[in-house]
């Protein structure tokens, strides 16, 4: 039985993946700054800093594979992105390396491509276009874990994860969204395929308004169940409630997009209308 290592586990991602995971991994180790507040008796968890390497190399001992989701996961000051996700996502891939852990799955994002356009549908092999700090973190991520892939046979699988959830949340989201069974298929494929070397996957179920062309992970066997369409009505009427965003309206990556944007708006050119 593999032995499996989640960070980020007091964060949004983690904090579901740690009641879906167990029955799959027992034994799951589970790492963050700080605790999760309801940890229970029967979870394994030691608390790291990923921002320091020795605490990376602590929690990576005696393992076999990683989810990483830790980091910062949303835009922020370049200090924090530095911190958390550059330095941060380094040392989890150095720790790795220097403790013999086989696998990892790196959580990259959806912003990582943010800044193309919604009607280009990209595949994962698209030139980086990320949508702010946080998604240049994710594209570095990605760059970081190829180069442990390919010079130190590391197997790594890199998730750009669209929107992790129940359901999806508006507009947008039907084109993005990742119900959190079909995440833990991905992660799976990551932790135990044996073909993997170094793949990008979107992290995305079956969404009929899909930007992406997911190839990849349907050729190592994913199978996602989560129908964005069967939520349709309450996209909608979630999405009625916010407020016309031009660029972030146009845009993949939607408000990360328009966050600081003072560009020239008039490349943002609706082709449907054309
Ligand atoms: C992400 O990468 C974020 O972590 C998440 O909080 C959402 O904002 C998501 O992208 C999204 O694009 O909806």
């Amino acid at each position: 039985m593999p032995r499996i290592l989640m960070t980020g586990a007091s964060g949004g991602i983690g904090s579901s993946l740690r009641k879906l995971l167990p029955p799959i991994y027992p034994g799951l180790l589970l790492s963050d700054i700080k605790p999760p507040k309801d940890l229970s008796p029967n979870e394994k968890f030691k608390a790291a800093d990923l921002s320091d390497l020795a605490q990376c190399e602590a929690i990576c001992e005696g393992v076999d594979g990683i989810l990483h989701f830790g980091g910062y996961s949303v835009e922020g000051s370049w200090e924090d992105i530095l911190q958390a996700n550059i330095i941060g996502g380094y040392n989890l891939f150095e720790a790795a390396r220097k403790k013999g852990v086989k696998r990892v799955i790196f959580a990259s994002s959806n912003h990582a491509v943010g800044f193309y356009p919604r009607h280009h549908k990209i595949g994962t092999d698209v030139t980086p276009r990320p949508d702010g700090r946080y998604g240049v973190s994710k594209v570095f991520g990605e760059a970081v874990g190829a180069l442990y892939a390919d010079k130190h046979g590391l197997k790594v699988t890199c998730l750009r994860i669209g929107n992790f959830g129940e359901m999806p949340l508006d507009h947008r989201r039907l084109a993005i969204w990742l119900k959190p069974e079909d995440l833990v298929q991905l992660c799976r494929i990551g932790l135990e395929h044996p073909d993997i070397h170094f793949e990008i996957f979107y992290g995305a179920s079956l969404n009929e308004r899909a930007w992406w062309d997911n190839h990849r992970a349907y050729e190592f066997g994913y199978r996602p169940t989560g129908r964005a369409e069967d939520f349709w009505q309450h996209a909608m009427d979630e999405q009625a409630k916010l407020k016309p965003d031009p660029v972030g309206d146009y845009y993949q990556g939607g408000a990360f997009c328009s966050i600081e944007f003072d560009a020239d708006p008039s490349r943002i050119i609706d082709w449907s209308k054309r």
